[in-house]
């Protein structure tokens, strides 16, 4: 079983790679490993085992973050209706998404970071989602509030970024903009 100690940290190179696509139908290597994720998260939420294995709980894991750079996530939380709901997905991706954005008022945490990290993290607010399961069967999915939020966090560890990289540097409070308001920006430099 994983367990913390495959778990690498922020500093390691590998969290800032892009993973490789996974090759479909998925081999029974890259199967073993993903269901091993998904064991990991319902092992670290279960108060028992966490304790005896000394796990922090988590609602999602990127393969990145037990050093394998491959398209591979799972997550195991709870949806708006309270129900427990899984994900074991090989090349997940976005193919659509609001304009609306959202953020967890209490900031997010990563497996990957033993620190606090304080902030809005600015997220799309619903997204639809596709992705092939452990059966190597193309799912679509439209996901909305908790749910999708961890989607687009274990996303980018799929493409090297941090939560914390989506934190306004000077003012990490800041709210985002609305829906639909226009940002005129100057990137040449030249006068407008
Ligand atoms: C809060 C927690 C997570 C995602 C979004 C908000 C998951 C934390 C566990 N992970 O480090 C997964 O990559
Ligand atoms: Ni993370």
């Amino acid at each position: 079983m994983l367990t913390m100690n495959d778990i690498i940290r922020e500093g390691h190179p590998t969290l800032r790679k892009k993973a490789e696509p996974i090759s479909l139908p998925p081999s029974t290597g890259d199967k073993e490993t993903l269901k091993k994720m998904l064991d990991f998260l319902v092992h670290s939420q279960d108060p028992e085992m966490a304790e005896k294995h000394g796990l922090r709980p988590g609602v999602g894991l990127a393969a990145p973050q037990i050093n394998i750079s491959k398209q591979m996530m799972a997550i195991r939380s709870t949806d708006h209706n309270d129900e427990i709901v899984e994900y074991a997905l090989f090349n997940p991706k976005i193919i659509s998404h609001s304009a609306e954005t959202t953020y967890l008022e209490s900031g997010e945490g990563c497996l990957s970071v033993d620190r606090e990290v304080n902030g809005i993290v600015p997220r799309y607010a619903r997204i639809k989602i596709e992705g092939y399961n452990l059966e190597g069967k193309k799912i679509t999915e439209r996901l909305r509030g908790f749910l999708a939020i961890v989607f687009q966090h274990e996303l980018d560890h799929l493409n090297g970024i941090m939560f914390y990289d989506r934190i306004e540097q000077d003012d990490p409070f800041k709210q985002p903009l609305p829906p639909g308001e226009i940002v005129i920006r100057n990137d040449t430099d030249a006068p407008l």
